[in-house]
């Protein structure tokens, strides 16, 4: 059987770990990895060729490999891009494009379909005022884009450039059959919580970074207020959509950005929750200035129907379940070894 190759850029991250080990248990695909870090060792020996170094300088390698599926990870995220700006342009920008303009050469030389999957974020929204975040409620794909920060804004240029490198640049052969071009598809996700990886240099790392000092009895104060609710979703879920975009069927996809969502909760519920469990947890308040204003620039929620009815997605976790079957059971399972 062939393998169906895939390149992952950014793998060394919370995404790119869990996504390595759900396509090597799949089964069927040749792995390569791309990242500044060395491979953890829990994944090394998943990927067949692991690309160490700054993508930018790295893209040459990949012209030489015949991908069909590339997941491309690698990013600054939002509280870091805010204080280094330039090096977040560099990675969000210019290694997504150099990497499009690799896939999309490839796929019109060699007249092959090569898949591109790009992360995007609800930091691609923008709204001006809390005001403005609570009337507007759950936001669609197209509202409010007018990002608020380094990252934000990468994000949402980069969707821009996968629309344009899959659609106009060079994609003459749109029509020949069967079709072979750029297939340009982007998930915008909320907050992501894993069992397994704290996350860092995010904004909404608040969520995972509190739920993971209390069950191991750290002090944790938390740098948004209470009040503040953006969405959130739990690893696997992350993972399972990603799958499955990659797997639909090209005609039944008439975007090529989507909204995902799992349950939206305030921070305050985050700290009930852990509390209820980890009664001992030492959760106090102490929001920053810069971090508390991206965070209230993100929507409360987003409206995930075109997902939900263009490739039948559902998340398995609402809040209910994330807490009880999954993160709890996992980090017990973690922090008592
Ligand atoms: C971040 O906080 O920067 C990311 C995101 C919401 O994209 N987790």
């Amino acid at each position: 059987m062939t393998e169906t190759s895939v390149l992952v850029t950014g793998a060394c991250g919370e995404i790119g770990q869990a996504l390595v080990q759900s396509l090597s248990k799949r089964g069927g695909y040749r792995i390569v990895t791309a990242d500044l870090a060395p491979l953890p060792e829990s994944i090394r020996a998943m990927s067949a060729e692991h690309a160490q170094g700054d993508l930018v300088n790295r893209v040459k390698f990949f012209y030489d490999h015949d991908f069909d599926v590339i997941f491309h990870l690698a990013a600054s995220l939002s509280s870091k891009a805010e204080v280094a700006s330039e090096e977040a342009h560099r990675i969000n920008v210019e290694g997504t494009m150099q990497l499009l303009m690799m896939a999309a050469y490839r796929s019109e030389k060699y007249k092959k379909t090569v898949k591109f999957l790009f992360p995007s974020s609800i930091a691609a929204y923008g709204l001006e005022t809390l005001k403005e975040k609570q009337e507007a409620g759950i936001v669609k794909e197209h509202e409010h884009n007018s990002p608020h920060t380094m990252y934000g804004c990468n994000k949402l240029y980069c969707e821009k450039l996968g629309m344009y490198y899959s659609k106009f640049n060079g994609q003459k052969h749109l029509d020949s059959d069967p079709p072979h071009m750029l297939d340009f598809r982007s998930i915008r996700f909320p907050g992501l919580i894993s069992a397994f990886t704290v996350p860092s240099s995010g904004t909404s790392d608040y969520g995972p970074e509190m739920l993971h000092a209390a069950a191991q009895g750290k002090p944790y104060a938390c740098f948004v207020r209470e009040d503040t609710k953006i969405s959130f979703m739990a690893m696997p879920d992350a993972i399972k959509s990603l799958l499955m975009l990659m797997d639909a069927p090209k005609k039944s996809l008439n975007h090529q950005v989507y909204n995902i969502t799992a349950f939206a909760i305030t921070a305050a519920e985050f700290r009930d929750r852990a509390l209820k469990v980890f009664p001992d947890a030492n959760i106090t308040f102490e929001p920053n200035t810069r971090r508390q204003g991206i965070v209230d620039s993100w929507p409360e929620d987003v409206d995930d129907s075109l997902a939900r009815s263009e490739w039948d997605w559902k998340p398995d976790y609402d809040a209910d379940k994330f807490f009880d079957e999954y993160f709890l059971p996992e980090i017990r399972n973690r922090y008592s070894k």
